[in-house]
């Protein structure tokens, strides 16, 4: 039976055969529809009620519908076909076609329900990492609740009474690692002090993919993709900000591995946890912070110097894609390469991706007689035109070449440009126009 029958008979399960069924089912698949888009930072609010929203590059918002004083949600647990690079798809698990799984933004003291629904082959559960709730609502298997079965629906609902960053995650080792982990964010009462005019927010991941296959090991010790949001770089957007604004920024760390993760050209602060915000007399400078396993650290600082900063984990091997690939994807040997060798195996792979793929770093005449060489002289590959987009507008020729697996930027834009990139976001197409303009 194919997916897309199954899919259809199980949810003629779940609701009922019938129109009914049928035009629920196909409500549910319309949210999903909503476009993948980050929303921009609200400069201007100044609603008491209002809160400035923290984006998530490259993953979207859960919508709401409000039942009285009740933020609706709906939450799907499904099978995810995932880019994660522009030569790598693999089949993730997460929630509403999204992985990780899409954003929850409520306020401090919201009442919240999520509706849940299992549309994974095995039985699953929701746990609210963090948040103080009932018991009933904390979503361990056989402990607070039953498991979900394949086809079932289960409803949390709770009041949030904290603020800070928090997540939704599976309570189960494996399905961890398949992906199936949300932010959920408790924007606070009153607005933190100082404000800040940009809140952004990234979700840690290491997947073990092997070479020629699609599907997650999530029994493995060693992890040879790592991903911000679900992509690894040169595939993950670019965080946008204005020169001289206040940025936050979370971090949200679920996998094997803990990930100290650097931002350059900045100091920041550590403001808060997976457990709320810190009391600024803990504040101190530093521009690495170490995000663990299940922790969250919030960071903030002054985008002062204008440029393309870095931000990425600092651990050698997470900051590669495909490592230990040796088929398909990349080859990375540092023993008997030689440059014919890694052009013809970039060649080949280029047959199946749509980039260039010569190496650019010139390397010396008698590169192959030094004991120890390669090390990165064939590593980077540029992609700038298979991972364009507004955000990337205006970066230097072949930038993509230096970004790998746990990695992104922050621009830092004076106003003109700032502005100029945000032009270009609301009218889909454009970035190719006077691309490379360095
Ligand atoms: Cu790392």
């Amino acid at each position: 039976m194919s997916g897309t029958r199954r899919r259809f008979f199980q949810d003629a399960a779940i609701f009922g055969a019938g129109l009914l069924g049928m035009s629920e089912s196909l409500q549910a698949q319309n949210e999903k529809a909503i476009p993948m888009r980050p929303r921009e930072a609200h400069r201007e609010h100044t609603l008491p009620s209002a809160f400035l929203p923290m984006t998530t590059p490259d993953v979207a918002d859960l919508p709401h519908k409000m039942d009285g004083a009740v933020k609706v949600f709906r939450l799907d647990a499904e099978p995810v076909k995932k880019k994660i690079a522009p030569f790598k798809t693999i089949d993730a698990w997460g929630y509403n076609g999204s992985c990780p799984g899409p954003t929850i933004q409520v306020q401090q003291g919201d009442r919240v329900r999520v509706i849940f629904e299992n549309r994974l082959p095995e039985s699953t559960s929701l746990h609210w990492h963090g948040l103080e709730i009932p018991i009933e609502q904390d979503g361990v298997p056989y402990i607070s609740q039953k498991p979900v079965a394949p086809g079932e629906k289960y409803v949390y609902e709770f009041t949030v009474h904290q603020e800070g960053t928090f997540f939704y995650h599976a309570h189960s080792a494996m399905q961890e690692m398949m992906g199936q982990i949300g932010f959920f964010v408790a924007h606070p009462e009153k607005d933190y002090k100082p404000r800040v005019d940009h809140d952004y927010g990234l979700i840690l991941q290491e997947w073990a993919v092997l070479p020629s296959n699609t599907v997650p090991n999530t029994a493995a010790m060693e992890f040879n993709w790592l991903t911000f949001n679900g992509v690894a770089a040169p595939m993950t957007t670019p965080l946008l900000t204005r020169l001289g604004s206040r940025v936050r920024l979370r971090i949200l760390n679920l996998g094997m591995d803990h990930h100290p993760v650097h931002l350059h050209g900045h100091q920041f602060v550590v403001t808060g946890t997976e457990g709320g915000r810190a009391p600024e007399s803990t504040w101190y400078p530093m521009n690495t912070v170490l995000v663990g396993v299940a922790q969250a650290r919030v960071v903030e600082f002054e985008a002062k110097y204008p440029g393309a900063w870095m931000i990425h984990c600092h651990l050698p091997h997470h900051m590669m894609n495909s490592m230990m690939d040796l088929l398909r994807d990349r080859q990375i040997e540092t023993a008997d390469q030689t440059e014919m060798k890694a052009l013809s195996q970039m060649e080949s792979l280029a047959k199946s991706v749509p980039f260039e793929h010569v190496h650019h770093a010139p390397i010396a005449k008698d590169a192959e007689s030094v004991p120890g060489f390669p090390q990165d002289a064939f590593m980077e590959m540029g992609m700038d035109e298979a991972v364009e987009k507004p955000e990337t507008y205006g970066l230097p020729k072949n930038w993509s070449a230096g970004m790998m697996g746990m990695m992104t930027m922050i621009r830092v834009l004076p106003d003109k440009e700032y502005d100029a990139i945000l032009a270009r976001k609301k009218v889909p197409g454009t970035a190719t126009e006077h691309h490379h303009e360095s």
